[in-house]
């Protein structure tokens, strides 16, 4: 179904001036329609998106490494193609939304420079590392998981290209949260030590996916312009909420215990209750000291250098096809 269309005659005033077109810009937000790459927007909205698309592509980008680095020693063929095919998904994201940051005025160069300058930030979650094979199942269940709660409403999300790429991006998020989850039930169902390998990773893996939905909102300084502006539609506190309720019943079907002891479930609330995770840590892991942040910065700066010579092939390549042409 196309997006709802933002064209300047469904807004009466969409105009020339600054005034109408800042008039035009607040119509469409005011009744929800997507905002354009070819619509006037203030610096502002576009500098939010920007950081936050930019962000986004560099998460997926960074965090293909965890995950990646078991390709090579998955248990079977089937699991090693599965784990391909994730793997190779994420780089597919980051490539969606780094084309989506470009319709914004960023140039792609640019950001990649700024994240391996560490200028620029992409989500804590990647900065703890993957111990057991147990690791790939709870990324899967958990931090996919937490992205599909993130991602969901950013499909509605009053940028257009933002918005649509979340489409894609969310249909495969499932597939990643499933193939997750069906691999914790197989080891589930093995020996002892099986299961003591996915009650270590859930144990290890838990605080950090509820950081991943960003700071409490009372110290959030982004949420509630980003939701006047419909580039988020819920809170970060609102999104954890939401996560939690979704995970307790998954863990009790698989026969994992959450490391929470007080998660319990509030009748009055119709909520689960549960504890803040540790906020010095994740103001670390932001900082750049938590247990990977140099190591997966490292491993990205040394495979942009390795790439050096495709990208110049490449750009040699066009020029040849455009006959010296711009
Ligand atoms: N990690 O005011 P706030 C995936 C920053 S990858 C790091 O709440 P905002 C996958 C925040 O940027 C999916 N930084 O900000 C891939 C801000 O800093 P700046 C990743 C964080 O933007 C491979 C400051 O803290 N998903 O699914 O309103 C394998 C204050 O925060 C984090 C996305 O990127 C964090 N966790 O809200 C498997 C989703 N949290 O920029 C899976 C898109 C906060 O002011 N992004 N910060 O210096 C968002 O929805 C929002 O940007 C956030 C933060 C909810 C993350």
């Amino acid at each position: 179904m196309p997006a709802p269309s933002s064209h300047v005659a469904e807004v009466p005033g969409g105009g020339n001036s600054a005034g109408e077109e800042r008039a035009h810009f607040d119509a469409l937000i005011a009744r929800e329609q997507r905002i354009e790459p070819r619509d006037w927007m203030p610096d502002e909205y576009r500098n939010t998106l920007i950081r936050q698309v930019a962000q986004h592509a560099h998460s997926e980008i960074i965090g293909m490494q965890p995950e990646g680095m078991w390709i090579t020693r998955a248990p079977s063929l089937r699991r090693k193609a599965i784990l391909l095919a994730k793997v190779q998904d994420e780089a597919g994201h980051g490539m969606y939304l780094y084309s989506a940051a470009e319709t914004l005025g960023a140039d792609r160069a640019d950001l990649t420079a700024k994240l391996i300058a560490g200028r620029q930030k992409y989500s804590s979650i990647f900065n703890y590392p993957a111990l057991t094979y147990a690791d790939v199942g709870v990324i899967g269940w958990l931090v996919d998981g937490a992205a599909i709660c993130n991602q969901v409403p950013l499909c509605r999300s009053s940028y257009g290209p933002y918005a649509r790429a979340m489409v894609r991006v969310c249909k495969e998020e499932s597939f990643h949260q499933r193939q997750g989850y069906e691999l914790l039930l197989t080891m589930m169902a093995g020996t002892p030590g099986q299961r003591e390998m996915v009650q270590d990773a859930v144990d290890r893996w838990w605080w950090p996916s509820l950081m991943m939905f960003g700071p409490p909102d009372e110290s959030s300084p982004n949420t509630a312009q980003s939701m006047a502006w419909g580039v988020k539609r819920h809170t970060n506190d609102e999104l954890r909420q939401r996560f939690v309720d979704m995970s307790v019943p998954q863990a009790d079907r698989l026969g994992v215990t959450l490391p929470d002891p007080d998660l319990a479930w509030n009748e009055s609330r119709g909520s689960y209750d549960f504890s803040e995770p540790d906020w010095a840590e994740f103001a670390q892991v932001l900082a750049g000291n938590g247990p990977c942040n140099a190591a997966r910065l490292a491993r990205r700066r040394q495979a942009h250098e390795d790439g050096t010579w495709v990208r110049e092939a490449a750009l040699a390549h066009a020029a040849k096809r455009s006959g010296g042409r711009p």
